[in-house]
């Protein structure tokens, strides 16, 4: 396949029980609203998830409006179309504006052929050097530090390589100590999603006696200026998250001193090639990543699993497995973490962990084909 004509795109809305509720600073997640996308193209198919919030508080995305732009604006513009590669979706898709999360799974469904077409894993085909890639978790802020130690113990037991905390003002340096206290000094690091303020410097500087690897996304996602001011506060590294968008944003907050660390995530960022393009600038300058997640089914995460495979993928991420969140997943293997706390990074073809089909099927609660014309 030279040229990919996609011939045919299915989504699908599936309703995923956590295992739990999932708890951070703008909100409590108890089902996941899931975005499947599959994609036909020559006989191939390929699978991507745009794994959108229900609400609109990690970013503006909403799996209300990341449908709508799939159905009505994405997949309508691509269909019938010949690529010569994934990686000129997104100039075929630039006049649509931002909407990164479902650019980024329409996206993901075309990596996904190209890499089976090829026969190849998608990690090769991304340029990914690693067989395995080491599991961090990120927990949600609990009920009681208690509660939280017992999660820390648990993830620990189960050979996970770093902890990441969600954090808010108020809820910091009791869970952070008391970690540091039980478990000493462990890969530990704290995820903040926009929770404070420049007033809080003082709070930040308290946790910056702790010694985490990075603080994760303390100030507001629009703003590398005073995260730069910040940065030059403290001695632990910043990480963004929210605030990185591109490639662009990548190198503006690099060279402003904004952070000193990047979590890149393909569905922030539209895709795929926008994340490799942020990995290769970071390898430039010398800058560590991370794969992050975002609750993301089997699907998503095979896709985050390629990615973080990469060579500038030199800390954990939240890559964990399936079991992380879901009774059941819906690929087939389900995604492992083995004793020493990595996953293996899959040898077949595309994803290398199969959709099953039947899971799939039982979970859906809406479906649409959008078929080329002609
Ligand atoms: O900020 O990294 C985040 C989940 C949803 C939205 C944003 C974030 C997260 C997580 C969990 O931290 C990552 C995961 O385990 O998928
Ligand atoms: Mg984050």
């Amino acid at each position: 396949m030279t040229l990919m004509k996609v011939e045919a795109i299915r989504l699908r809305r599936l309703k995923m029980p956590l295992k739990a509720p999932f708890v951070t600073s703008f909100g409590c997640q108890t089902v996941r609203d899931a975005i499947l996308v599959e994609a036909e193209a020559g006989g191939i198919t390929g699978w991507g998830e745009a794994p959108a919030l229900a609400a609109p508080l990690y970013n503006e995305e909403t799996v209300e409006t990341a449908w709508h732009l799939l159905k009505d604006f994405l997949v309508p513009a691509l269909l019938g179309q010949s690529l010569t590669h994934p990686s000129r979706l997104a100039e075929r898709l630039r006049p649509f504006r931002r909407n990164y999360i479902a650019k980024a799974g329409l996206e993901g469904a075309l990596w996904d052929v190209w890499a089976r077409a090829r026969g190849q894993p998608l990690g090769q085909v991304l340029g990914g050097t690693r067989g395995r890639v080491a599991a961090g978790v990120s927990l949600g802020i609990a009920a009681s530090v208690e509660d939280l130690l017992a999660e820390v113990a648990l993830y620990l037991d189960r050979g996970y390589r770093r902890i990441k905390v969600k954090i808010k003002p108020g809820w910091d340096l009791a869970p952070l100590s008391a970690i540091r206290d039980r478990f000493g000094a462990i890969p530990l690091m704290a995820d903040a999603n926009s929770a404070y303020e420049r007033s809080d410097l003082p709070r930040l500087k308290a946790i910056d006696e702790l010694e985490l690897m990075m603080i994760e996304q303390p100030l507001a996602a629009d703003d590398l200026v005073d995260h730069a001011r910040l940065q030059s506060e403290l001695d632990t590294p910043l990480c963004l998250d929210e605030s990185i968008c591109s490639r662009e944003d990548a190198r503006k907050a690099l060279d402003l001193g904004s952070c000193g660390i990047i979590n890149i995530k393909a569905a922030r960022v539209g895709g795929l090639t926008e994340a490799v393009a942020i990995h290769d600038l970071c390898r430039e300058r010398g800058v560590p990543v991370w794969c992050g997640g975002m609750l993301e089914t089997g699907i998503g995460r095979a896709h985050n699993l390629a990615l973080a495979s990469l060579p500038g993928f030199t800390l954990p991420g939240d890559v964990s497995g399936s079991d992380r969140y879901w009774d059941r997943d819906i690929v087939c293997p389900e995604i492992a973490v083995d004793a020493e706390g990595y996953i293996t990074v899959p040898a077949g073809p595309g994803l290398g962990h199969e959709p099953d089909l039947g899971e799939i099927a039982r979970r859906t609660v809406r479906e649409e084909v959008l078929i080329a014309a002609g």
